[in-house]
């Protein structure tokens, strides 16, 4: 508590979010999310990375992804800023059709928040598959070098060791 009696404002961490769109030019969607990002309460958004194309990891016959990461200094809480997520991801249109890993107009995973550790059925941090995959350490490396994760291994380590999986660094 302050001396005024009221609750201390929590002090802000930083935490990363991966973006990911297939469906209605994703590249326009990735943007959109990213302005939508910084505009979350008690929220800043610090650092993007660039957008890059990969082969879907999943069904077939879906298109390829754009993907990327961006990092936030938040006061909100895992749960509070999960909520604003999906948030986000409705107003774009997302339609959970019950595939596993299907084509979607946005996704937006939070992979870290701060160092914390959370397994509960809403909310699982890290991200469970943070360490599987180059759309998310590749884009994460190039906003975060030398990130240590919450397992004590550097986010470039993580890289070597996963397949790097069509990877393509576009422009934007
Ligand atoms: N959830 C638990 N922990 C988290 C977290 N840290 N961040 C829960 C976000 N959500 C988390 O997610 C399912 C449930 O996970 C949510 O209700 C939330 O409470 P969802 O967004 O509804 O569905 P999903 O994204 O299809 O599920 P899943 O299994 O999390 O998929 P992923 O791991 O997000 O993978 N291939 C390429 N190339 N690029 C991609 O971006 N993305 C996916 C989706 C598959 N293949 C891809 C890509
Ligand atoms: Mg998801």
């Amino acid at each position: 508590m302050s001396p005024a009696g009221r609750p201390a404002t929590p002090a802000p961490v930083t935490a990363f979010i991966g973006l990911g769109s297939n469906l209605e030019d994703p590249e326009a969607q990735l943007r959109a999310a990213l302005l939508e990002l910084a505009e979350l309460p008690d929220t800043r958004l610090i650092a993007r990375s660039p957008f890059y194309r990969s082969a879907p990891v999943g069904p077939p016959g879906q298109p390829d992804y754009i993907n990327a990461v961006a990092a936030l200094d938040t006061r909100l809480q895992p749960q509070e800023l999960l909520a604003g997520l999906q948030a986000i991801e409705q107003a774009h249109g997302r339609r959970r059709a019950g595939l596993r890993w299907g084509p979607r107009t946005l996704d937006l995973d939070l992979l870290l928040h701060g160092d914390q550790a959370l397994s509960t059925p809403a909310l699982t941090l890290p991200h469970p598959r943070l360490t599987e995959r180059a759309f998310v350490l590749r884009p994460l490396a190039d906003i975060a070098p030398g990130l240590v994760l919450p397992d004590g291994t550097t986010v470039e380590t993580h890289l070597r060791r996963c397949p790097q999986g069509g990877l393509v660094r576009l422009e934007t």
